[in-house]
């Protein structure tokens, strides 16, 4: 194995700690932030390591002079901050190639396990900007933002919610319009996804050590977009199946991809199924004019269905808040109450198991 670089100027306690421009960690996301999670003494032992893509049983890492595949954390009952995915960064074992720990995230995208299981996987992880992609004709769809939104903000990833085929509309200012009137503050752009300049279009957010995800439906022009920042035919030739022939789910291929800008893309085909779970703080983002009015409701647990003296009912009859808005609020809002319920009964059942397997273990003679 390469020597490894003594980190301790860059990461060391100073509080501007010292950049290292050729350094990998930059390049490969690195961010100040991380370092005070770093024990600078252990650095040879542990160094850090970005975790570039998720294999059936292994995952492939990169650091300074590193570049390996390693194990996955072991246990599927690892607790969630535990359970390294794709733009991870962790402190590597370098002995028993597994990770010692993983660094607090900067922001985390998570699902529901496919199929029944009530199980919430990370997908993704340290991504700086989400792209939402949709395009100005049928596949247009309020909800849709509405449901990105609020899985960016609860994932803490700023988005940026991009409207393609603006060449095929007549009528794009009317989508702009709707975009934006989801997007709140966040930036809302309108475009040819195959225009020459993309690649300008989408240089704010896609610098050098930066992280970008795009999300979308097929054929909206995601790889069209992807393609824009390689500079060459890739993405269009990665298209990753999630199933298999019998529909069954798949071990999904997640990847990291450097960009000759230095811009990483994320690659993360289970984010086309995302589900509300554990978004209530997102929901309360996106839906800010309904919970902002929820309060001067008479009833401080008012449902907004029927009651006397509620604020929003009032609103949407004033014509300041749309009844189908208030529609697709109380839509996403059962969801998320329906799928994070499911998680805390399965969570307090796990618990319990735990305590009585605790509990045998204590009486079996040694
Ligand atoms: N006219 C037009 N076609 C586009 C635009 N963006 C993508 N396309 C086309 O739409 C099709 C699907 O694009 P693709 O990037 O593969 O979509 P993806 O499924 O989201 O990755 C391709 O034929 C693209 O050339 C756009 O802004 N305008
Ligand atoms: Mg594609
Ligand atoms: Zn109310």
């Amino acid at each position: 194995m390469k020597r490894i670089r003594n980190w301790s100027a860059f990461l060391g306690n100073s509080p501007t700690p010292v950049k290292i421009p050729e350094s990998h960690l930059v390049k490969f996301g690195w961010q100040n932030a991380f370092a005070q999670y770093v024990d600078t003494d252990e650095l040879t032992e542990f160094p850090p390591v970005r975790v570039f893509g998720v294999h059936r049983n292994r995952l492939e890492v990169k650091g300074e002079g590193i570049e390996q595949l390693i194990l996955p954390s072991s246990g599927q009952n690892l607790p969630i901050g535990e359970r390294a995915t794709v733009g991870d960064w962790l402190l590597l074992d370098q002995v028993r190639k597994r990770p010692k720990h993983v660094l607090p995230r900067k922001s985390l995208l998570k699902r529901r396990a496919p199929g029944t299981g009530r199980d919430v996987q990370p997908i993704a992880a340290n991504i700086d900007t989400l792209f939402i992609v949709t395009s100005c004709n049928q596949d247009f769809n309020i909800a849709r933002l509405e449901r990105y939104m609020a899985l960016a903000s609860e994932a803490e990833v700023e988005p940026v919610i991009v409207l393609t085929k603006k060449d095929l509309s007549d009528n794009t200012e009317h989508y702009r319009a709707q975009a934006e009137h989801v997007a709140g503050t966040a930036i809302v752009l309108l475009l040819d996804a195959r225009d020459t300049n993309i690649d300008e279009v989408l240089a704010p957010w896609c610098q050098e050590g930066r992280t970008v995800a795009f999300v979308g439906s097929s054929g909206v022009g995601k790889s069209t977009l992807v393609n824009a920042l390689s500079g060459e035919e890739r993405a269009a030739t990665q298209e990753i199946r999630e199933d298999d022939a019998k529909g069954r789910h798949t071990t999904t291929h997640r990847q990291l991809h450097l960009m000759p800008n230095g811009v990483l893309v994320l690659d993360t085909p289970g984010m086309r199924e995302l589900q509300m779970t554990d978004v209530a703080n997102g929901l309360e983002d996106v839906f800010s004019d309904i919970t902002s009015l929820a309060g001067a409701c008479r009833f401080s647990d008012c449902q907004h269905e029927t009651e006397p003296g509620c604020a929003v009912l009032k609103a949407v009859e004033e014509g300041e808040v749309g009844s189908d808005r208030l529609g697709r609020w109380r839509k996403l809002v059962a969801e998320n109450r329906y799928n994070s319920a499911s998680l805390a009964e399965r969570r307090h059942k796990d618990r319990q198991f735990g305590k009585m397997v605790r509990a045998v273990k204590k009486i079996k003679p040694k």
